[in-house]
Order: C-alpha cells, then sequence, then structure tokens
C-alpha cells in the first residue's frame, strides 16, 4: 500500500484511553492522506509497503502533536510595566479599574494593522510550534468594536494557513467593556449580540464564541445574553469562568453545554458537577494563575471524582499569562495544582482537542485521525513534565506534514 509518512523505531504514547499514557513500545506509525493510516508493533509492519518519506525515530517517543486550547494569541502593545506595578503591590483589578489591563492593550489593537498583528503574533506561535504545537485556538477581544475584533480573527486565520497548523477562532467580544460604553455594560452586550458576533460568524471567523464572567467582565445575565445570541447562530460556546471568584460561571457554562470552562479555581462543588453532566471540559491556566500570584488551586479532586476531563493551556495574553510555553504548562498543572504527569499530557493532548471539539479528529494517536504528531527525545513522555526549561522536540506533523516553525511567510 501507498503512504505518505512512515516513522518507524519509536514508542507511542497514545492517550487513546481516557486515563494513562497509552504506551506502545518498539512501535511505528503510517500516514496516508494526512491521517493516522497504522500504528502498531514495529515487528507487525505490513509488507511491502511503498513510502514517500521514511523517519527513523531512534528510540524517541512519539505523542499526538499538542494543542494550545486557551489563548490569546494575537494582540498588540505591551503591558509589562503592569508586572512592576502588580510586583509593587497593585493588583489586576486595581490595573483594569484605573484604566490599563486589557482596555490598553485594546487601545493598541485597535491602532494596529492586520500585518503589524500578524507579526507580533508570529513570534509566539513560533515559540509554541517549536514545542510540538500543532493545533492553537486563538480568541479576539482586545478590538472590543466590530472591525478589530474580525481584524484579529482574521489575523488568526492567516497565522494558521501560513504556519499549515490548525488553528480555531474563537469569538470574544465580551472580553471586557471598551471605555465608549463606560456605564453601559447591557448597551454593550447588544452591541456584541446584535452588531459584532453575527459579523464574525458571517465572515467565518468564529469556530466558537467565549466571554469573561467575572466581577471586572459581565455578569452571569450578560453572559446568558452572549450565549442566546450565540445557540442562535448555532455556534458552540466557552467561558472564562470562576477566575477569581464564584459567579456560577461554570455552571452556566455547563447549562449551555459548553465545549469548555476555563480557568475554574473558584467553581464551586455543584458547578464541578454541572460540568460532569454536560460533558464541558475544564480548562486549567496555571500561567495566569501562577503570574497574578493567585492561591486557590482548581478543585482537581472534584474534578478528577466526578469525572471532567481537564485540559491544560498557556492563556498566552500580554497581561495575566505572557508565557509562550506550553511544555512549561504542563509543569506547573504538576507542581502548582497537582494533576500527574500523564493527567498534564492528556490535558494538553486527548482533553484539549474535546475543548475545542475535536474529540474525533486529533488529541490522540488512533486509526483515522488526523496525522498531527510530535516526536520527541525522551525516555518516557513523563519527562515532558518533569523537566522545564528544557524542549526536547525533535519534529512534528500537522495533517501529516512536517512542521517548519522558521518557516518564512510569503
Ligand atoms: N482572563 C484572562 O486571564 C485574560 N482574559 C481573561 O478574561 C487576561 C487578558 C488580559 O489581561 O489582557
Ligand atoms: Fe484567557
Amino acid at each position: 500500500m501507498r503512504s505518505d509518512l512512515l516513522i518507524r523505531k519509536v514508542h507511542l504514547s497514545t492517550f487513546a484511553d481516557p486515563s494513562g499514557y497509552g504506551e506502545l513500545r518498539n512501535a511505528a506509525l503510517l500516514v496516508r492522506d494526512g491521517r493516522i493510516a497504522w500504528l502498531g508493533a514495529e515487528e507487525a509492519l505490513p509488507a511491502g509497503l511503498d513510502v514517500a518519506v521514511e523517519i527513523d525515530g531512534e528510540g524517541g517517543w512519539l505523542t499526538p502533536g499538542l494543542i494550545d486550547c486557551h489563548t490569546h494569541l494575537v494582540w498588540a502593545g505591551s503591558r509589562t510595566r503592569e508586572f512592576e506595578q502588580r510586583l509593587a503591590g497593585a493588583t489586576y483589578q486595581d490595573i483594569a479599574r484605573a484604566g490599563g489591563g486589557i482596555v490598553s492593550t485594546v487601545k493598541a489593537t485597535r491602532a494596529a494593522t492586520l500585518e503589524e498583528l500578524v507579526q507580533s503574533a508570529r513570534s509566539r506561535l513560533r515559540a509554541l510550534l517549536r514545542e510540538g504545537v500543532t493545533t492553537i485556538e486563538i480568541k479576539s477581544g482586545y478590538g472590543l468594536e466590530t472591525a478589530t475584533e474580525l481584524r484579529q480573527l482574521q489575523a488568526a486565520r492567516q497565522l494558521g494557513a501560513e504556519s499549515g497548523i490548525a488553528v480555531k477562532t474563537t469569538f470574544l467580544g465580551a472580553h471586557a467593556l471598551p471605555p465608549e460604553y463606560a456605564g453601559r455594560a447591557d448597551d454593550y452586550i447588544g452591541q456584541v449580540c446584535g452588531e459584532m458576533l453575527p459579523a464574525a460568524h458571517a465572515a467565518g471567523l468564529a469556530d466558537a464564541v467565549d466571554a469573561f464572567c467575572e466581577s471586572i467582565g459581565f455578569t452571569p445575565v450578560q453572559t446568558r445574553r452572549v450565549f442566546d445570541a450565540t445557540r442562535a447562530l448555532g455556534l458552540p460556546v466557552k467561558l472564562h469562568a470562576d477566575q477569581l471568584s464564584d459567579l456560577g460561571g461554570a455552571a452556566l457554562a455547563a447549562e449551555y453545554g459548553a465545549l469548555s470552562a476555563d480557568h475554574v479555581e473558584y467553581a464551586s462543588e455543584a458547578s464541578v458537577a454541572a460540568l460532569a453532566r454536560a460533558g464541558t471540559v475544564a480548562v486549567l491556566l496555571p500561567g495566569a494563575f501562577y503570574c497574578l500570584r493567585e492561591t486557590k488551586v482548581p478543585p482537581i479532586a472534584a474534578f478528577r471524582a466526578q469525572g471532567v476531563p481537564m485540559a491544560v493551556a498557556t492563556d498566552c495574553n500580554p497581561g495575566t499569562s505572557p508565557c509562550t510555553s506550553l511544555l512549561l504548562m504542563l509543569h506547573m498543572a504538576c507542581t502548582l495544582f497537582g494533576l500527574r504527569p500523564d493527567e498534564a499530557l492528556a490535558g494538553a493532548t486527548r482533553h484539549a482537542a474535546r475543548a475545542l471539539g475535536l474529540h474525533g479528529e486529533t488529541g490522540r494517536l488512533a486509526v483515522g485521525l488526523r496525522a498531527d504528531l510530535a516526536l520527541w527525545a525522551v525516555d518516557h513522555p513523563r519527562d515532558l513534565a518533569c523537566y522545564f526549561g528544557h524542549n526536547p522536540l525533535i519534529a512534528s506533523w500537522s495533517n501529516g506534514a512536517a512542521v517548519d516553525p522558521e518557516k518564512r511567510s510569503a
């Protein structure tokens, strides 16, 4: 049989089962038409193969390509001054109320061209690609008006096209209140639902819709309005929920059958039960927790007990998680939140795929799924979560095609 790619002399970590690494030693994997066509013990490799490219994995480990399922990768400007302010005692909420925070990024993003947005995000994307990321979610939310929100999403699509990896876009118009709507949050939500969201949808730029349900964001009632408008368009929802306080956001997300509820440090027992019933993924974001020096850890034991799938992502953004290392997030999910390394890795593969509605497409090594693969020079996949500041990636493939993180755009 004719195949595009054969990777042999590897160990596989498939994440095919809900827990554990899915270890298959001394194995090989075949790719045809961008999909995994066969995998198994090397000695069982079908005879008479006609292969275009053959890779000798030299005893490395092959995992699903990593998935960063929560990022705000596209923005302009800098917020590093806020890092100093926070170290000097200001809180994230203080800075936001004083006109800094998200709103300062909005100002810079509105002033940036599409090319400028693509260019600044490209270096961040490359850092993620160098660590084996083959699928990424990118949110809008730094425009807070139609044209800029659309431009951010266009930048995200362009980054996907030029890099060859899969980009899922999320419309986050309800991220913060723009200054021109000060004191009129309900009117702004009207604009989000009546104009911005329909425009993003009509342009084919929104794969999902998110909101920031928080004391410094939007209320549960306002979040519901966004979700109702989203449902009417037939798009899936996600939610920044229970990050800094318990507003019942995770339960609200579950009520709408959300793909994911993200952050969830303050999620209550009842919210955890609601997530479990809905099959909604809890996306853990240790970078923001760490950077804000938060102390309330997400209810990991309850997620485990109730069978809520846990994903792990960078939350890459200029304010609360200026981080472009998903491997570091795996480590921190273990050290700060108490995940096991296999749980952390499943959180950046199997469960991250579910958080993007891609469970049937990627995030596991299984016949028929997209050949999104990462090959690592490690003794065991747990090493990926154990080491930090070390990148053992040898190569990665998206849809069966080699990913080149340094590729110049046309
Ligand atoms: N929660 C976050 O962690 C980011 N957005 C959100 O709603 C922070 C975004 C920023 O500070 O720029
Ligand atoms: Fe976020």
